[in-house]
């Protein structure tokens, strides 16, 4: 199955000894050639690597703790202090979130991440109508500060780093935050952690943000003004490539858009009147890392010296300091697969390892169920653990960078480094990150290697063991966590109501304009968005980028044909349109589904994200589709499914049609939910890791030609 990725021009020279020798065992003509791999970052990653790959005299220079920082952004690295075990968690309450903070604690983590459920992202308060169903779920629901006193009760703010995953509605959280570590007797300077606070791939991938570019931008600037001034131990930013690489960015993409990111940060900020040394000391980065194990040690190996690199040319800075990377990582949510899940733990384990042979200064490490929901605190113990038993049963930290030197590696980080260096060049041309993010261009670059992917996966080119390949025989079981929506949402509302019974509402209405009072979150945003108006993402669709990896097997002309004759019968091809509902922003199912079902003879129609139940039935009649396609990733299916299937039902009824369009859902799914889907009224239900052409084809059984 050695499919020629080899192209034609392309060729390098290998020692004529070993070409020999390796002739023989193969049989190729011109081995080296045509074992040559060549990744999505298109690098061609050879079978053999030598001394003239590299450029020996430059890093044998290289040194941890010295420019380029190629080998880290200190000195000691690990030796002195390992990595920070920070686990990305919160969900339902602020007191179960608590809880459970304190008990990873005591059980070895070192630092707190928060999640925020999607409305509290999306600047809604538990009560509003378009939170309904996402409060709790995806994270923990923070509607004022009493809420965010219960998260950190008991814990002490002084002592542990806090990271706080939040861009959208991050003016009232941070104020929340620093409103309840004052109410707990610490001061903002001594407040240590960070805020990710990074809009601009908001727009590109993970779409929870709230406001335009512009005033987001500058939202963005006053908060790196004001911790600069009041927190200097605060990290102002995490400038994040991993919802790029979860989004479908190969490598190089990741590394170019997120380096190009932090520019257009140093510019804004210097804009608003700060140094750039008052400023980049405290910018921090977040990089995901997947199962292409050395190319993703490489990445960050590459990544130091591209941003010690740029700082350097484009901004001149004084302290050294303001040339470091120093990032957070998270092992690939995408590359955890539902079917045959045991598997994920030996996946995040090599990812891991490959974090911190690249030198990360702080990890999360996912669940082996996070692609079929919320961890259990069995599989969170055993993600935490993971860390641990890397940092206390192998030498891994006893060596500083041990790739250093790999022929290999350095080629690789050198490849890396050039093909970043060229996207941020690109970018520069363009005008800057805000200019291209304007333009759609990394959002659609994005988008078409996540077609690509899905494409080879579904082609059986790449291999995902237990999904496309050696399927277990029985799929195991496992316990999934859900939560009960409905429960959260009822014990926000009285903890809001509670707040807002006692305030002196005439002084908040008064005051709301300058943000002075006991305000809530969907207060404060709510009276931004009058101002700045919310950010409507765009909905364009890769044609082509699925079928031209995919090439045209058995399969996808098996499934055309079906879709001709449905089309013959039916007088129209069938229509379809892919949804989603509630706040989850993750739009990559949505993107892919739609490329394959485009490509597939389908007509297509995308949904807006944050639609309500109502607004994507009135559009699914608009179009007058066959079938809605729901996709959800974040565990609203629950309520907004069965909420949508009604709708259609009663607009359908009262437009006079015979049938409503029907539902299909795909995502993230937990087995258990299944059942309730289809008593709701949906027709199918594909979990992850369905392929393309049988989902089609399975969606095109359940319609009639009207
Ligand atoms: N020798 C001496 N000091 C060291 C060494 C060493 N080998 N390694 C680290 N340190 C120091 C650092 O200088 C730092 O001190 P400072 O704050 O006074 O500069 C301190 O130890 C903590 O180390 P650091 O590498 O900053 O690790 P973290 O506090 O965990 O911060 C960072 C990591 C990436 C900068 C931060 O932004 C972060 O935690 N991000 C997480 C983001 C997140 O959770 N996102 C979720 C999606």
């Amino acid at each position: 199955s050695q499919r020629s990725l080899w192209k034609a021009g392309q060729s390098f020279e290998f020692p004529e000894k070993w070409a020999k020798l390796a002739k023989k065992e193969t049989g190729f003509e011109d081995p080296g050639n045509q074992l040559l791999w060549n990744t999505p970052e298109g690098i061609y990653v050879k079978p053999l690597y030598l001394p003239r790959d590299i450029d020996m005299k430059e890093i044998s220079e290289d040194l941890p703790g010295v420019y380029p920082f190629t080998r880290g952004p200190y000195a000691t690295m690990y030796t002195q202090k390992p990595w920070t075990i920070r686990q990305y968690a919160g969900f339902s309450t602020a007191e179960a979130s608590n809880a459970f903070y304190k008990k990873s604690i005591a059980a070895g983590g070192q630092g707190l991440s928060v999640a925020f459920d999607l409305p509290t992202h999306r600047g809604y308060d538990s009560d509003n109508e378009r939170a309904m169903g996402d409060v709790g779920l995806a994270g923990v629901a923070i509607d004022t500060v009493e809420d965010m006193k219960v998260l950190f009760n008991g814990i002490a703010l002084d002592k542990i780093s806090v990271s706080m995953t939040m861009n959208g509605a991050v003016l009232p959280v941070m104020a929340f935050y620093i409103v309840a570590a004052m109410e707990s007797g610490v001061t903002p300077e001594k407040l240590t952690g960070t805020i990710q606070n990074d809009i601009l791939k908001e727009y590109m991938t993970r779409n929870t943000y709230i406001y335009p570019p512009e005033p987001s931008l500058r939202i963005i600037s006053d908060i790196m003004g004001y911790c600069s001034k009041n927190m200097p131990r605060f990290n102002t930013i995490s400038i994040s490539g991993y919802h790029m690489q979860e989004a479908g960015a190969p490598a190089h993409l990741e590394l170019g858009f997120t380096i190009a990111d932090g520019i257009e940060y140093v510019r804004c900020g210097t804009a608003a009147g700060a140094s750039v040394d008052d400023l980049a000391p405290r910018f921090s980065f977040f990089f995901g890392i997947g199962m292409n194990f050395y190319m993703e040690v490489a990445k960050l190996r590459a990544a130091r010296k591209l941003w010690a690199h740029v700082m350097k040319k484009y901004f001149n800075p004084k302290k050294e300091k303001s040339l470091l990377l120093r990032t957070h990582c998270q092992t690939s949510g995408y590359s955890l697969q539902a079917q045959d899940p045991y598997n994920n733990v030996v996946r995040t384990t090599i990812e891991a390892m490959a974090a911190v042979m690249g030198g990360t200064q702080s990890l999360h490490t996912n669940s082996f169920d996070e692609a079929i929901a919320l961890p259990t605190e069995f599989s969170a113990r055993i993600a935490r653990n993971t860390q641990l038993i890397l940092q206390h049963e192998t030498g891994i930290s006893k060596v500083i960078d041990p790739w250093a030197g790999s022929y290999m590696m350095e080629a690789l980080t050198q490849e890396l480094y050039n093909s970043g260096l060229a996207i941020v060049e690109e970018i520069e041309a363009l005008g800057g990150m805000a200019k291209a993010v304007e333009s759609g261009m990394p959002k659609l670059k994005i988008e078409e290697c996540a077609a690509r992917k899905q494409a080879r996966i579904d082609a059986g080119l790449d291999v995902v063991v237990g999904v496309n390949k050696y399927k277990p025989e029985k799929e195991q079981k496992v316990d999934a966590f859900i939560i009960d929506n409905q429960a959260v949402k009822e014990s926000q509302l009285k903890k809001l109501a509670s707040v807002k019974s006692s305030r002196d509402q005439a002084k908040v209405d008064k005051a709301l304009a300058d943000l002075k009072v006991r305000a809530t979150l969907g207060e404060i945003s709510e009276t931004l968005a009058d101002i700045f108006g919310r950010h409507k993402g765009g909905l364009k669709i890769n044609v082509g980028a699925y079928s031209s990896e995919y090439g045209n097997s058995d399969e996808v002309t098996k499934t055309r044909e079906l879709v001709d004759k449905f089309a013959k019968e039916a007088g129209r091809r069938p229509r379809i349109l892919v949804a989603k509902m509630g706040q989850d922003g993750h739009d990559r199912g949505q993107k892919v589904i739609a490329s394959g079902f485009a490509d597939l003879g389908w007509d297509v129609d995308i949904g807006s994200l944050f639609a309500t139940p109502n607004e994507v039935a009135v559009q699914a009649l608009d179009a007058d589709v066959h079938v809605v396609g729901i996709s959800t990733q974040a565990a609203g299916h629950r309520t907004l499914v069965p909420a949508l299937v009604k709708e259609l039902e009663t607009l359908s009824k009262s437009a006079g049609l015979k049938v409503a369009p029907k539902v299909v859902v795909g995502g993230v799914i937990p087995e258990g939910d299944y059942d309730m889907l289809y008593q709701a009224g949906a027709v199918a239900v594909f979990g992850p890791g369905t392929q393309i052409p049988a989902a089609v084809r399975e969606v095109l059984s359940k319609l009639q030609p009207q």
